[in-house]
């Protein structure tokens, strides 16, 4: 089963109740549901965690590197500024896709910049809570095609190692 952990960043704890017109009207327990329903399709395990302490996040993504096969972050305002996110995601290399709510590129000029969008898969902006729902989707596409890829590869590896040609 593949097992995937979904971080949220500072602030999101407050999602549904203020910046609505930004943010949308769920709260974090609904959207976390949402991923919940469709990671139990998906035969996917899930870990999802909120924090509002970057070294919290940093510690849970190195940890990420025994367990789980991928993440799924929005490290909110921590996006713009936090290297130590960045250099923790490059350091696990577990496939990695970056989501926002909101449409940075749209938004204040200080909220363009990613510094982890350069060390993920990809990353999704200004679909609301549709966009964890879509990494997950990506993420399990992702991985599954990855993990026949290693199967199939495998016997062939084993072929050329019985026949002394490599
Ligand atoms: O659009 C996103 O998902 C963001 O990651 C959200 C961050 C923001 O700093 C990023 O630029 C874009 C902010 C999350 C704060 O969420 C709140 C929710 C309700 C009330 C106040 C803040």
């Amino acid at each position: 089963m593949l097992r995937i952990r979904v971080l949220h960043g500072p602030n999101l704890n407050l999602l549904g109740t203020r910046e609505q017109s930004i943010y949308g009207t769920l709260s974090l327990d609904d959207i976390n549901s949402t991923i919940a329903k469709l990671a139990k399709e998906l035969v996917v395990k899930v870990d999802i965690r909120q924090s509002n302490h970057e070294g919290e996040l940093v510690t849970w993504i190195q940890e990420a590197r025994t367990g789980y096969d991928g993440i799924i972050i929005n490290p909110a305002s921590y996006t713009h500024t936090s290297i130590a996110i960045r250099d923790a995601i490059a350091a696990v290399s577990l496939p990695t896709i970056e989501v926002h709510l909101s449409n940075i590129h749209q938004r204040e000029e200080f909220r363009h910049r990613s510094c982890t969008a350069g060390v993920t898969l990809g990353q999704i902006v200004g679909l609301g809570a549709t966009g964890y729902l879509l990494a997950l989707r990506g993420l399990h596409e992702h991985l599954t095609a990855s993990r026949r890829q290693k199967k199939t590869a495998a016997p062939a590896t084993a072929r050329r190692v019985a026949k002394g040609t490599r």
